[in-house]
């Protein structure tokens, strides 16, 4: 279904109340008797009355002039106080839209909710148990942009207790029982290589009951824009240290690890001849061998206390209950995880012996490394436990309010301006625009890297006559997409610099931005291998848009999203499918047939 912005944001009967006295007025002077002499008296009361309604006219239209003055003036002060909005690009009228939308979803969401169930990824209520209790998470934003949600939060009753049945018992040994870790190694390729593995590995934390150890912060490749400080942790992207996710995951520093199991006296005391050097290593690192602060010093240390299991492209990882017990798996699970880790694949059971490890590290180093989704890469075979924590992703895994703010604002703008083009918003508040991520930079699957003629020529019937095209890019000549333009609206974040005030963000936030607008067009086509298009489809799924409106610009794959993908090779990292978002509020496997 399809509803469109200016429509939410009329203002129904403003001059009602005074209109509807006028109105009964006039009927009450209509049945007098109508004599002679009566009539120029009458003539002089119709003339009074016109005059009185015309004076009432009059008033309306001024009082509704007045008040789209005082949302512009409001608008206008919001710009003055940095709220972003620069003038002459429509930013007074986001801001008196968003007002009024606001409006309208406080009504909305007192007489209903907002719905819990997103587009096509979404499931009838009675199929959602675990979401009873649950609702829609906040963005913390000078407008609204809420629709940009697709987590919860809270979570439902049920996740908010969930107990994992893989943390094992304690073996304290002297009865006091000692925390165990997992401490693991960035992934180092691009911002969506460590996502992926950062997701898998919180998972595995969660899931095992291990308070998972934060690497040092590192510069990661291609994300280095800030001058000042170019070694990032995770907790500049995501939310890792609220109450709730602390809940879900205990997580604490390398420099607090070191502290509480380091010393002599510590599970894991650091060697007397390296401690300088691995203390040095611990608020940051670099990654070069010969740095004084090489993270080399840290993984060395954590792997010659740990247990370091070979997790790779050659293995799938398993919980079974029945297994994690030490009980012999049912004949039908192992015919499903056979059928999840495919021909290539050999399945890692997690057991109750792995878990008596205190200390599990996961190298990165090649060999070592997990380039794989945590839904093709991990497997739960109770569909119901599998599902929580691919919510746990979801409403946990995202990126801060600040970025989803500024994506907020520029998605709005581009509606408005689809909208005056005559494009429909759709119903979770996406579309009105369409969107492509093209990567070009040093993307190595050189075939892909294709023409902007080839572009325009591959997708054009997918795009509707005159609709803007928004390009999230890392292209920086834009006169590249110059073909395009001559057929499309194209824009760009740049067109939005001053606008979304991005120039007093983080620099490193701005692919993060560019994912997230890309996410919301109405069609989207990206560039195969890459997992930053990967992103864009999976924060697609979870605002419950189909697959079969995702492309990509490479003519061979144009369509491969619109089949799920049930299998695995070693190029499954560079998809995302519909097993990251549909049906996952549910207990059991959802159809395959719509997504
Ligand atoms: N702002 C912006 N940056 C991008 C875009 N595409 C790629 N990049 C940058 O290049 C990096 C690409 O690496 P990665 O995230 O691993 O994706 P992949 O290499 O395409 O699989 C991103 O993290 C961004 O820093 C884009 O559309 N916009
Ligand atoms: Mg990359």
């Amino acid at each position: 279904m399809i509803r469109s912005r200016a429509a939410k944001s009329s203002r129904p009967g403003a001059p009602s109340s005074g209109g509807n006295q006028h109105y009964r007025s006039a009927r009450a002077v209509a049945p007098m008797k109508r004599s002679k002499g009566t009539y120029s008296r009458l003539n002089w009361k119709v003339l009074k009355m016109m005059i009185f309604l015309i004076g009432a006219v009059v008033m309306v239209v001024f009082y509704q002039r007045l008040h789209i003055a005082e949302d512009l003036t409001t608008a206008g002060s919001a710009s003055e106080s940095g709220s972003s909005i620069s003038s002459g690009n429509g930013g007074a009228q986001i801001v008196s839209n968003a007002k009024r939308s606001n409006a309208e979803r406080n009504f909305k969401s007192e007489r209903q909710g907002r719905s819990l169930a997103r587009g096509i990824s979404g499931l009838p209520l009675s199929e959602t148990p675990a979401l009873v209790g649950g609702s829609r998470g906040h963005i913390q934003c000078e407008v609204d942009v809420d629709e940009l949600v697709y987590w919860n939060d809270p979570q439902g009753t049920r996740d908010v207790n969930f107990q994992s049945p893989f943390t094992g018992k304690s073996h304290g040994g002297d009865g006091e029982e000692k925390t165990k870790y997992l401490t693991f190694e960035p992934d180092r390729g691009g911002w969506n290589n460590i996502r992926m593995n950062l997701e898998n590995v919180f998972i595995l934390a969660a899931a095992t009951g291990r308070t998972l150890v934060m690497p040092p912060a590192v510069p990661v490749y291609l994300l280095t824009h800030d001058k000042e400080e170019k070694h990032k942790g995770f907790a500049d992207f995501y939310n890792l240290y609220s109450d709730e996710f602390q809940h879900r995951v205990k997580i604490i520093s390398t420099e607090e690890f070191i502290t509480r199991e380091g010393g002599e006296d510590g599970q894991f005391p650091i060697l007397e001849s390296k401690r300088e050097e691995v203390l040095k290593s611990s608020i940051e690192c670099d990654k070069r061998a010969k740095s004084d602060i090489s993270c080399d010093h840290i993984w060395e240390y954590l792997e010659s206390k740990a247990f370091v299991p070979q997790f790779n492209g050659t293995t799938c990882l398993i919980f079974d209950e029945d297994s994690f017990e030490g009980q012999t798996v049912s004949s039908e699970n192992a015919e499903r995880v056979k059928s999840f880790c495919g021909e290539k694949r050999i399945p890692y059971y997690i057991t109750e012996a792995t878990q008596e490890e205190q200390l599990i590290h996961l190298k990165n180093a090649k060999g070592w490394r997990i380039m794989a989704h945590y839904y093709g890469y991990m497997y739960f075979t109770n569909t119901a436990i599998f599902n929580y924590y691919k919510r746990f992703v979801r409403d946990f895994m995202h990126y801060h309010d600040e970025i989803y703010c500024a994506a907020g604002k520029i998605i709005l703008a581009l509606q408005l301006e689809g909208e005056k083009l005559g494009f429909k918003i759709d119903e979770e508040g996406g579309g009105g625009f369409s969107s492509m991520h093209v990567r070009r930079g040093d993307l190595q699957y050189k075939a892909v890297k294709i023409s902007a003629e080839e572009w325009y020529d591959n997708l054009k019937d997918t795009w509707q006559d005159k609709e803007i095209i928004y390009i999230a890019t890392d292209e920086r000549n834009k006169t590249f997409f110059d073909p395009i333009k001559e057929h499309n609206n194209v824009k760009f974040l740049d067109d939005y610099w001053d606008y979304a005030d991005l120039g007093k963000l983080d620099g490193n936030y701005m692919g993060m931005i560019d994912t997230i607008i890309a996410s919301r067009g109405r069609s989207f086509a990206g560039t195969f291998r890459s997992t930053f298009t990967g992103y864009i489809n999976r924060m697609r799924g979870y605002h419950g848009m189909s697959m079969k409106d995702s492309y990509y610009g490479f003519l061979e794959k144009k369509k491969v999203t619109h089949e799920w993908l049930d299998y695995y090779d070693g190029t499954t990292f560079a998809l995302e499918w519909p097993d990251g978002w549909i049906g996952i509020d549910g207990d059991v496997e959802p159809s395959k047939v719509k997504f």
